[in-house]
């Protein structure tokens, strides 16, 4: 028998959130359920572009391993045993245990740690961020340590201005300097660029260059210009490039004097720092080092750009600012062609800057005395922020959308420290290796089942352009947006969400209009507001064509705004002398760490020195449960051994290895390759499951952060920087070991 179904099929052009490219999309839907993602053509920006995260999606969409109800962990149960309940019964217990917290506590003893994907979650990073105000905690907690928060550091010390990532002009430059990033594989982070390949081709097709600097001979630097260099001896080199470009008179003295101060003790600093000087820290042969600042200093254009390989190092703020530094002195920043200075276009973090929240530095950590980064501490310290007892002890944890076991230092200790929380709470799609110690697992929704826009990456790009996307799917199961989820939760707590909050100044009048018209007040409000009043919006009808909710939600493919320009530097500097400041107070400590680290040799027990690295088949922690993206018999995880190096350790290609470090042991697989160079091992994280994932679980592989250290001193202190990249390990072969 037949039966005649009326199949309804929509397609829905959206626009990817695994990572900052934000390629367009195109999403077929049959009755509600996702039949396909393709790359959107007509996207001016990826233009058919998308990579196999992105197009594996579907499976994290459809994944039978996704939490789809509340799971309320066992009482008494085996580790990561939950049972499913109600929303009432668990948003109730969260609330009524919360206030219990709050009424003999304080609100200063609740936390929350957000992870990679709020970033591209602007309502749920609202309001996360509201309850958190509303607590008046400072236990704010974030991937920003493990990823970018030097680089906000080194903009606040340079500018004045926290939320400013400054980005290489992709359109054209005559040198491009890039030092740890791999864009090929990542798709460009801290510059929104999704066809970037075609882009770096561009720049050699017309006549330019793009120079690597990396200890791996990864996938960007075999396509064009590679300078291997020392782990973590980016520092180093930095200050040689300046150090050359000043001794030989080549700075550009008309623009150190238009857009800095400063400049004279900077150029002391690094006097010490030759090329000969710092051969043993950087590896690079000094005439190397020498030609490529000359270059710099003569190129019409450059451009220099660091990303996630100079991020986790031990001098990862100092690094930052010399990347500026070093396009400021050759007269390559805030001009085409050069380093370029975002605007951005949802500007809810420099409308909190100016409010005077998301600042620097307002208040210092329980542990080890760290300055917050826009209102987050380092991650690294929240193992021991919630183990020590005493005033401000952290006793309450929400995970958004996080995995710091995994991704952060000393999972183990971490993992260990969780469970003597009071309270945790995470929000996921699934049960992973950190909130399998919570006590409540939470469904939230897929960027599938979310309306969404951009917000911070829009404003790295030489194109910018911003897209709306509505909800392309209703939640799967019981699934809930996050916003919604913190809003009850405060509802039921008794919690006031925006009282005390840098937004009640921008949305007071609209809450009031909002109370008398019974209007419930959402993010949306929030969004539209910033919108409107923001660089490109409307003003409520004051500029014809400008930006509103109502205008992008007409857009299917997003709005390309003006094309990004130089001369941006007194909109954006906000020190009260108006310049770039070279030489800030704060980094008068790391020069001196510098210097004193020119002398240091390698401990003999770690003589190796490990990096991570990012493979396109995964998404940190979070993609391996893909069946697609883990096919293939070598798809595994491994670490790249030198042969010399493997050699002298005894260790075959394929062999079980261990590696050692102050910190950890973990064990993976060596792959032979002088892709790395000898003495540097590259090791992908967020990798080593064991939680809720099926495919994952039996990949195997080793969690490589246990190699890290949670150390205080060990932890980069300006922006609390977790040392990720050049921890010292030692290789042995564990064939045959037992154990
Ligand atoms: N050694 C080493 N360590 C590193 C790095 C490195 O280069 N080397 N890189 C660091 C960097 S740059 C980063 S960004 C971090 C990542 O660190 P984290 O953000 O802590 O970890 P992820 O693996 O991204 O995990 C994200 C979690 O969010 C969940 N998730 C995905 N989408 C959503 C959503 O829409 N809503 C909710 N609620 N949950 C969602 C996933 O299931 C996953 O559990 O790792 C850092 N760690
Ligand atoms: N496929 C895929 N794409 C991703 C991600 C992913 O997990 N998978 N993650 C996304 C995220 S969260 C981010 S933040 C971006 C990161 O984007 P990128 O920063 O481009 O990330 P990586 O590919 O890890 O590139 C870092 C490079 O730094 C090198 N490196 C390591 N240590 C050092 C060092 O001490 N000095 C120098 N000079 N180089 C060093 C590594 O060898 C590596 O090639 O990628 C995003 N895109
Ligand atoms: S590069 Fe891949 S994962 Fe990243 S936004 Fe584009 S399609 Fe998505
Ligand atoms: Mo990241």
């Amino acid at each position: 028998m037949f039966q005649y179904v009326r199949v309804t099929q929509r397609t829905v052009s959206t626009y990817c959130r695994i990572c900052e490219p934000l390629c367009g999309m195109i999403a077929t839907v049959e009755d509600g359920r996702l039949i396909s993602l393709r790359p959107d053509d007509e996207h001016p920006l990826s233009q058919g572009y998308a990579c196999p995260k992105g197009l594996a999606f579907p499976e994290v969409q459809h994944d039978p391993d996704r939490v789809l109800h509340p799971l309320r962990r066992v009482a008494g149960g085996a580790l990561g045993e939950f049972e499913q309940v109600s929303w009432d019964e668990a948003l109730d217990d969260i609330a009524v245990r919360l206030r219990a917290l709050l009424d003999t506590h304080g609100g200063g003893t609740v936390g929350q740690f957000f992870g990679n994907p709020v970033g591209f979650n602007i309502t749920g990073t609202l309001w996360a961020g509201a309850l958190m105000t509303a607590l008046g905690t400072g236990h704010q907690y974030s991937v920003g340590s493990q990823d970018i928060n030097s680089r906000y550091v080194a903009s606040k010390l340079l500018y004045g201005s926290i939320s400013q990532v400054p980005f290489p002009d992709l359109r054209g430059t005559d040198l491009l300097l890039v030092l740890g990033a791999n864009p090929l594989v990542s798709r460009a982070s801290g510059v929104r660029a999704p066809r970037v390949k075609e882009h770096l081709s561009a720049i050699v097709a017309g006549g330019g260059r793009v120079v690597v600097v990396d200890p791996r001979r990864s996938e960007t630097a075999k396509a064009f210009e590679h300078v291997s260099i020392e782990p973590d001896g980016d520092a180093f080199l930095l200050a040689s490039l300046i150090q050359v470009v000043a001794e030989e008179g080549l700075v550009d003295q008309e623009a150190i004097d238009r857009q800095s101060v400063g400049a004279e003790t900077l150029l002391a600093a690094v006097a010490p720092f030759t090329p000969e000087a710092t051969v043993a820290r950087t590896g690079i042969d000094p005439d190397v080092v020498r030609s490529l600042a000359r270059d710099l200093a003569a190129a019409p254009r450059a451009a220099v750009y660091g990303r996630t390989g100079t991020c986790l190092g031990e001098h990862a703020t100092l690094v930052s600012v010399l990347i500026d530094a070093l396009a400021l002195l050759t007269g390559n920043l805030d001009r085409e062609g050069g380093v370029l200075l975002g605007q951005a276009v949802v500007p809810f973090e420099e409308t909190a800057e100016k409010a005077g929240r998301l600042g620097y530095d307002t208040r210092r950590s329980r542990i080890g005395g760290f300055p917050d980064v826009m209102d987050t501490w380092p991650a690294a310290i929240m193992a021991d922020e919630i183990t020590t007892p005493g005033e401000g002890q952290l006793r309450a944890l929400f995970v958004l959308a996080g995995n710091p076991v995994l991704s952060s230092v000393d999972g183990p200790g971490l993992a260990a420290a969780l469970e003597q929380l009071d309270l945790m709470v995470a929000l996921d799609l699934y049960v992973n290796e950190t909130n399998r110690h919570a006590d409540y697992v939470l469904p939230a929704t897929t960027w599938l089942e979310r309306e969404d826009v951009p917000f911070a990456i829009v404003a790295s790009s030489p194109w910018p352009h911003v897209q709306h996307t509505p909800a392309v799917l209703e939640p799967a199961g019981e699934a809930r947006a996050e916003w919604e989820v913190f809003d009850e939760i405060a509802r039921r707590a008794g919690i006031s969400l925006f009282l005390p909050s840098w937004a009640a100044a921008v949305t007071r009048p609209l809450r009031t209009l909002a109370r008398r018209a019974g209007v419930r007040v959402t993010p949306w409000t929030l969004v539209d507001l910033l919108l409107r009043t923001g660089p490109h919006g409307d003003r409520f009808g004051l500029r014809r064509g400008g930006l509103s909710l109502k205008r992008l939600r007409a857009e299917r493919h997003g709005v390309m705004l003006p094309p990004a320009r130089g001369g941006r530097l007194a909109e954006v500097v906000r020190h009260p002398h108006g310049k770039v400041d070279l030489a800030p107070a704060q980094l008068a400590a790391e020069w001196d760490r510098l210097r004193s680290a020119l002398e240091v040799e390698a401990d003999p027990a770690y003589p190796l020195r490990m990096i991570g690295l990012r493979e396109m088949r995964s998404q940190n922690s979070w993609m391996h449960n893909s069946p697609t993206l883990m096919k293939g018999r070598n798809r595994r995880h491994a670490a790249r051994i030198h042969p010399g190096d493997a050699a002298a350790a005894g260790v075959a290609d394929g062999d079980t290895v261990r590696l050692t470090s102050a910190a950890g042991v973990i064990e993976t697989v060596a792959l032979l390759t002088d892709e790395v160079r000898r003495g540097t091992i590259a090791c992908p994280h967020g990798w080593g499951h064991a939680a809720g994932w099926t495919v994952a679980n039996a990949a195997g592989g080793a969690n490589t952060n246990e190699l890290a250290s949670a150390r205080v001193e060990d932890v980069e202190f300006l922006a609390g920087m977790a040392r990720l990249n050049g921890i010292p390990v030692r290789l042995e072969s564990a064939v045959g070991a037992v154990g």
